[in-house]
């Protein structure tokens, strides 16, 4: 996918005014999903570890991680010594991130029954049940994340699952998972971490095997290997299992005006870049001038060349787009359109425009919040949605980890106010035998009004 760019060429986004149609259509278009192409690669995985179960499941990850294991699975309490190299001060920044996350997860807990009387002795109520076994896939790869396991694992801890179990394939170097991701899940109460990646992993996790158990859910990000065997799975009733939602490449659209500072909004376009050639980036700047524009351009450039990836970043901003806009209006409107996974206001009075938001996953309010506060150590969770699909679906949150179960019960009394309405509509559903439940007991009751 990478494209051949000029490495002395400053890094610059492109620039469109927001009444060129075409060049906006072509900032915001998304790339395209393989998932259904790559299907066919994914099917015999998924079989080979539903029927060999651990083997296929070890031979993968040979094949795939180069890692030889002796057994596919790490079981709680996780032994020291997988904890190596984490230092005190990871260890607390860790600490502080989990606590926020826990804080901000515990308070989404229902602590009211919620129960109504729709008519009197009519009482309906709705109550939450944590899903018993959740598989939470932390990605390997380029960088290693920590914080995708805590952003899983505490909400999924906090709303009580019996089971959590984490999938992260092993590192080459020593076939482990990083002393981090052990840390947080021993934090999460994980029971088991399962030492493979990709399609197997979710495979393993969507029907089990000997050593992995099946769960319930399976939620996390991952390549489009993940992604496709997670739509595979959440399709076939053999699993049934379900899914957090479709995932696509990690986006930022970034809302500016001529008050915000050059160096802030351009740190915050190279964090998301920094996450992969695919990552879209988007400045919706508010009637900038020239001069501004050209100081965001440079400190694009000047920041992007001192960080490490700047190999990435590089093809990612080659692709990435600021759109001149000509009023606060019409960058919220573009942003609504666009549905973004974060949504960063660098403007004036911020917290007044956060009513104007319809679509996006997560904001970040004012020149101080920096997308990173939310990413690791604020309390929100970073699970978000991708792709578009802010304007259907929330990010991870308490109720992801739980399903809502509904009860009524309806007295004497209130048979005798909801019984009519049922029979009449069982009758023109054709449905005797549900009227008929109605009318044995009102009959009973000496309730049957007349005619029926
Ligand atoms: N921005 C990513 C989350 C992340 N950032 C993990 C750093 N590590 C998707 O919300
Ligand atoms: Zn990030």
């Amino acid at each position: 996918q990478a494209t051949k760019i000029d490495p002395s060429a400053p890094i610059h986004l492109n620039v469109v005014k927001s009444t060129n149609k075409q060049g906006v259509i072509e900032a915001v278009t998304r790339p395209i999903q393989k998932t259904s192409q790559i299907m066919h690669l994914v099917n015999p995985i998924i079989e080979n570890v539903k029927s060999k179960g651990d083997a296929a499941l070890i031979e993968y990850t040979a094949k795939f991680d180069g890692v030889q294991l002796t057994t596919p699975v790490l079981e709680a309490p996780f032994p020291d010594e997988y904890l190596e190299g984490l230092t005190e001060e990871m260890k607390e920044a860790l600490d502080l991130s989990i606590e926020n996350v826990r804080k901000f997860h515990a308070a989404q807990l229902q602590k009211e029954p919620l129960v109504v009387e729709t008519q009197p002795g009519v009482i309906c109520s709705r109550f939450p049940r944590p899903i018993e076994r959740v598989g939470l896939y932390i990605p390997g790869g380029t960088a290693v994340l920590p914080s995708t396991a805590l952003m899983l694992g505490i909400p999924a801890q906090v709303a009580q699952c019996k089971e959590i179990v984490f999938a992260s394939p092993p590192r080459k170097s020593d076939g482990r998972v990083s002393p981090e991701v052990v840390y947080v899940a021993s934090q999460c109460g994980a029971s088991k971490i399962v030492l493979a990646g990709g399609a197997q992993a979710v495979a393993a996790m969507a029907y089990g095997t000997e050593s992995v158990p099946k769960v319930d859910k399976i939620l996390g990000p991952g390549n489009q290997f993940v992604t496709a065997a997670k739509m595979y799975v959440q399709n076939d009733t053999q699993a049934l299992c379900s899914i957090d939602m479709p995932a696509g490449p990690s986006e930022v659209l970034v809302i500016c005006d001529e008050d915000a500072d050059e160096d802030y909004v351009a740190s915050d376009l190279l964090s998301q870049a920094e996450h992969g050639i695919d990552s879209q980036v988007i400045l919706c700047a508010i009637n900038l001038s020239e001069e501004k524009i050209i100081r965001i351009q440079e400190a694009v450039n000047k920041q992007a060349l001192a960080l490490p990836r700047v190999d990435i970043i590089r093809q990612c901003i080659s692709h990435s787009t600021i759109i001149l806009c000509d009023s606060y209006e019409e960058a919220f409107e573009m942003s609504n359109r666009y549905a973004p996974e974060h949504l960063i206001l660098q403007i004036n009075n911020a917290n007044d425009y956060v009513e104007l938001v319809d679509n996006a996953g997560s904001i970040f309010v004012g020149a101080y919040t920096p997308e990173s506060c939310g990413d690791y150590s604020s309390g929100t969770n970073h699970t978000l949605p991708t792709y578009g699909y802010a304007r259907q679906y929330s990010g991870a949150n308490t109720s992801t980890f739980q399903k809502f179960i509904t009860a009524q019960n309806v007295t004497p009394e209130g048979l005798k106010n909801i019984g009519k309405a049922v029979m009449c509509v069982a009758k023109v559903e054709g449905l005797d035998g549900h009227r008929n439940a109605v009318k044995v007991r009102m009959e009973k009751l000496g309730l049957l009004p007349q005619g029926f």
